[in-house]
């Protein structure tokens, strides 16, 4: 057993993480999450990754294509799971709105998650902006339902990027809270993140200080994974340094200097060198040296991926087989836990 679990969970571990079919995949979403995703899976993790399409309609409908590109979204994240590694026969990929028992337990979640817990979320206030008197309330419970979308499956283990690390600490509490209100000790784990490692937290190629996001309105900010070769140079090559000129040789050198630190970081993340062995063999160089060659590092990783997302994505027939057979995997083990669920909370069964 890992700390992952209060002393009385004894059931077996298992990896659960999910996307939201938002729009086209950058390089954040793949260091911080897809890439651990196949990690996870070739370590013998027992895995289910599903492309959550209930937390992309939190947010208005020009964010996520509205009715007529929801599904066309799902098939593209769940092509991109595919393209990165993830092989459905080992893991579990599906499209969340198909497994019933995410909603029911959001909603009993609901009670028992507490105001003050889920009013403390910064990601609300991020996504809200200024005008949160307008958001929708599904964007308010959000992590509520990422909670049940764990919880569902007694997922022991969620790779996450940095950002999600107080969604994470919300779902422990939420179970914590589920074991003693129902006298249930043990019944659900407390799920543990798994955000350590190069790739965690990547920036805006435009600002240091900002994550990289699919919301961001200039296209320059972030690497797609569908961008070609000639597009990651460009990006790479307008990406905002600072006016300190060469690269700094040690990770002190770093300090007060995001954009910079970003770079490396990412250099580090696609090479699997270290920050410390890239800057002994950067520092001193100018980013005229160093920034191409970030650029050849970032097309040699992605762009064999981009060739099997498209070829992929040509055929929705085995997308769309992929995620019935993944849904009907999810629905297998959620639903026997909903079951017993619903007997904790005492609803009426005939
Ligand atoms: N910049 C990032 N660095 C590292 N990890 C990141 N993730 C997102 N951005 C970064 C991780 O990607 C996973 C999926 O995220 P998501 O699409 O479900 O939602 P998100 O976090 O809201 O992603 P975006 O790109 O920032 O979308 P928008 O712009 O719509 O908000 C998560 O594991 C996340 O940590």
């Amino acid at each position: 057993m890992t700390d992952t679990q209060d002393a009385t969970y004894s059931g077996p571990e298992r990896v659960f993480s999910g996307i939201q079919p938002t729009g086209n995949l950058h390089l954040g979403n793949y260091l911080g999450a897809l890439k651990k995703f196949v990690d996870l899976q070739e370590e013998g993790w027992d895995c289910v990754y599903c492309v959550v399409d209930l937390h992309a309609i939190t947010q208005p409908q020009d964010v996520w294509g509205g009715p007529a590109l929801i599904a066309s979204h799902t098939r593209q994240i769940a092509s991109a799971y595919l393209a990165a590694g993830i092989d459905p026969k080992k893991s579990i990929v599906y499209a969340q709105s198909a497994v019933p028992a995410h909603v029911e337990l959001a909603w009993i979640f609901n009670c028992v998650a507490r105001m003050g817990w889920v009013e403390r979320m910064t990601q609300f206030k991020d996504k809200a902006g200024k005008d949160a008197e307008r958001a929708s309330v599904g964007l308010f419970t959000y992590p509520v339902l990422q909670a049940a979308d764990i919880l569902a499956y007694k997922a022991t283990h969620v790779p996450v990027g940095e950002d999600q690390k107080q969604h994470l600490e919300l779902s422990r509490d939420i179970a914590d809270r589920f074991n003693r209100d129902y006298d249930a000790p043990g019944f659900f784990p407390l799920p543990e993140p798994l955000i350590k490692g190069p790739g965690a937290r990547i920036m805006s190629l435009k600002d240091g200080t900002k994550k990289m996001s699919k919301s961001d309105p200039s296209d320059l900010s972030r690497i797609n994974l569908v961008d070609d070769a000639d597009l990651i140079s460009k990006k790479i090559k307008k990406a905002k340094t600072d006016v300190l000129g060469d690269m700094p040789s040690d990770t002190e050198g770093l300090e007060g200097r995001p954009e910079v630190e970003n770079l490396v970081g990412i250099y580090s993340a696609i090479t699997g060198d270290s920050v410390e062995a890239v800057l002994k063999q950067y520092g001193g160089q100018g980013f005229g040296v160093f920034k191409p060659a970030l650029a050849d590092a970032m097309v040699a990783h992605l762009a064999p991926i981009t060739a099997r997302y498209r070829e992929i994505l040509a055929d929705p027939a085995e997308i769309d087989r992929v995620l019935a057979d993944g849904a009907a995997r999810a629905d297998a083990i959620a639903a026997p836990i909903m079951h017993e669920v619903r007997e904790l909370v005492g609803f009426w069964r005939a």
